[in-house]
């Protein structure tokens, strides 16, 4: 039995999504740094940093998208979470990694601005809002041009990839920006959000 401490349109969803994936049994704990209550004080206890996703698993907690993803794709072989291919695998690692020190973490900067220019004055933090947006958009551009690619992206049968890219390409006008400037790997994003698991949890967030 795993818990998961997430919320609504979080990068949580795609944990929901590797768990389902897997078969996995889990509990919902609605908890995040922007909504106080009884998750928060667990989130606090269990996360340091306050963020979702944060996944209890048997014996232990685990942080860090990435880190959640690879962990369910290796306990579980039979979810299709990461290939059994060890060169696909390779290519599967590198774009979790992608999406998290680079897609993820312009999120962070775009969302919370104010942690990294303490001192700024509101137009000082439009200005950097506004950079970061930008290279988040090059950044899902160069993922594309990376990884949409045979041995790296299946968006017919979604791993974990897949599933990470899905959710945080929703955020921060990703989706909107790679219709146009990328639209093969945009409609390879939308077969991904058909996938019957995906839509489901993709429509309890209301996206
Ligand atoms: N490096 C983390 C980033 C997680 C993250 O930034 N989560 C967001 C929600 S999508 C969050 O909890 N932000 C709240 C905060 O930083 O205060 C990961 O890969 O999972």
């Amino acid at each position: 039995m795993f818990t998961l401490l997430g919320a609504d349109r979080s990068g949580s969803a795609a944990i929901e999504m590797a768990l389902t994936l897997c078969g996995a049994e889990y509990r919902r704990v609605v908890a995040s740094s922007w909504e106080a209550g009884a998750g928060q004080d667990e989130l606090k206890r269990l996360n340091p940093l306050m963020q979702v996703p944060t996944l209890v698993i048997p014996g232990g907690v685990l942080t860090e998208s990435a880190a959640i993803l690879t962990h369910l794709g290796l306990a579980f072989p039979l979810s299709g979470l990461l290939s059994q291919d060890a060169l696909e695998r390779a290519q599967q690692l590198r774009a979790l990694a992608y999406l998290t020190s680079n897609c993820y973490a312009s999120i962070g900067l775009i969302d919370y601005p104010e942690r990294w220019l303490p001192d700024a004055g509101p137009d000082q933090l439009d200005r950097l809002v506004a950079g970061a947006r930008s290279k988040l958009h090059s950044q899902w551009e160069v993922f594309s041009d990376v990884f949409d690619n045979p041995v790296a992206w299946r968006p017919e049968a979604p791993g974990a990839a897949e599933i990470l890219a899905c959710v945080v390409s929703q955020w921060s006008g990703a989706r909107e920006h790679l219709r146009t400037s990328r639209p093969e790997f945009h409609a390879s994003l939308v077969v991904v959000d058909r996938h019957p698991v995906i839509k489901a949890v993709l429509q309890r967030h209301g996206w």
